[in-house]
């Protein structure tokens, strides 16, 4: 099957096809190029929203996730999920729970889910994130959203490539402080405490506020909502806030910004990995004992070696 049938076949919201198409962008770059080059020059380029969502551990992201797909899928929109986990090599444990979670969803057409674990492949979950969110955009989702679990660095990368990053924090949890260690407050353009239902929530909304506007915003501040996404309180006035995000993306210019920074990552993956796969060898030992030595610095180490890395590749 070519890729042009593959795309096709995506773009009409076949399962089977989407999940060729993202198979191909997981395992090399050149697939991935190609997928791209097959939707920018297919028909109109489209556009949708990419919803981030990220939050402590059992915080309740995949059943906001869920209601999301819900609210969505009554104005009619496709949705795409993409669940990821990049600290297990495996797509196991929490997302096969997250998969149980949004079986509500699971024979509906209008909606696709797919879980990515960290696999090793070139530039890794860092590559593959970022050109998957792009194609799943380009064949014609109306709303893609990607849900990290847990909230380590890995988690906050890949939550912040999306259009806008929704926070979830609980009541009762801490979380606040733990969020500002954690750097999740930088990356949330909107703050949701889910679980209101429960005591609390007044609580911890007003310390999120207040931290928010200890930050530093520019154009546009994170509104903080108090939802429960087992009983959907809260839901609509999400979207809304979704929606005005995505308005401000637009006539702020951060639309491109956001785009421009996804692809940037990807890029850096691939030269991360394979620069780091060249740091390896007797010749790399060689160089860091004559670090070790005082007679080279750090610094001209590293250009010594990306020099061999380039004439290696034949482009000196
Ligand atoms: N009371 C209450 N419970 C909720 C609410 N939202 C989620 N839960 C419950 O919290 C638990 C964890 O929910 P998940 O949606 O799996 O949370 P998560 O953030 O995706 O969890 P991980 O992916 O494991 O980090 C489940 O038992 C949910 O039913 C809510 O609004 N109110
Ligand atoms: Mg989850």
């Amino acid at each position: 099957v070519s890729v042009k049938e593959i795309v096709a076949g995506a773009r009409l919201g076949r399962p089977r096809d989407v999940a060729r198409m993202l198979t191909m962008i997981e395992n090399e770059p050149q697939s991935a190029a190609s997928v791209r080059r097959e939707l920018v020059h297919g028909e109109s380029q489209l556009s949708a929203t990419i919803i981030g969502i990220t939050g402590p551990p059992g915080v309740g992201k995949s059943t906001t996730t869920s209601a999301l797909i819900g609210a969505y899928r009554q104005h009619g929109m496709r949705v795409a999920v993409l669940a990821v986990d990049p600290s297990s090599p495996f797509s196991g444990g929490a997302l096969l729970g997250d998969r149980i979670r949004m079986q509500d969803h699971a024979t509906d057409e209008g909606v696709y889910i797919r879980s990515m674990a960290a696999r090793g492949h070139l530039g890794g979950l860092a590559a593959a994130v970022p050109a998957a969110m792009d194609a799943l955009v380009g064949c014609g989702f109306d709303r893609v959203i990607v849900e990290t679990v847990g909230v380590g660095q890995s988690e906050i990368d890949i939550a912040s490539l999306a259009d806008t990053v929704l926070v979830l924090m609980a009541p009762g949890m801490g979380d606040g402080i733990q969020a500002a260690k954690a750097g999740i407050l930088e990356i949330g353009d909107i703050f949701a405490v889910n679980k209101a239902d429960r005591d609390g929530a007044d609580a911890t909304v007003r310390e999120l506020r207040a931290m928010i506007q200890l930050g530093m915003w520019s154009g546009w501040t994170p509104p903080v909502l108090k939802v429960s996404a087992t009983t959907g309180v809260g839901i609509d006035e999400m979207l809304t806030a979704i929606d005005e995000h995505e308005a401000w993306l637009d006539t702020s210019g951060q639309r491109q910004v956001r785009r421009r920074a996804r692809i940037r990552t990807e890029i850096a993956a691939y030269i991360h990995t394979s620069v780091a796969a060249s740091l390896q060898g007797p010749a790399v030992d060689q160089v860091c004992d004559e670090v070790l030595a005082g007679e080279l610095d750090a610094m001209a180490a590293a250009s010594h070696i990306l020099r061999r890395f380039l004439e290696a590749k034949g482009q000196p």
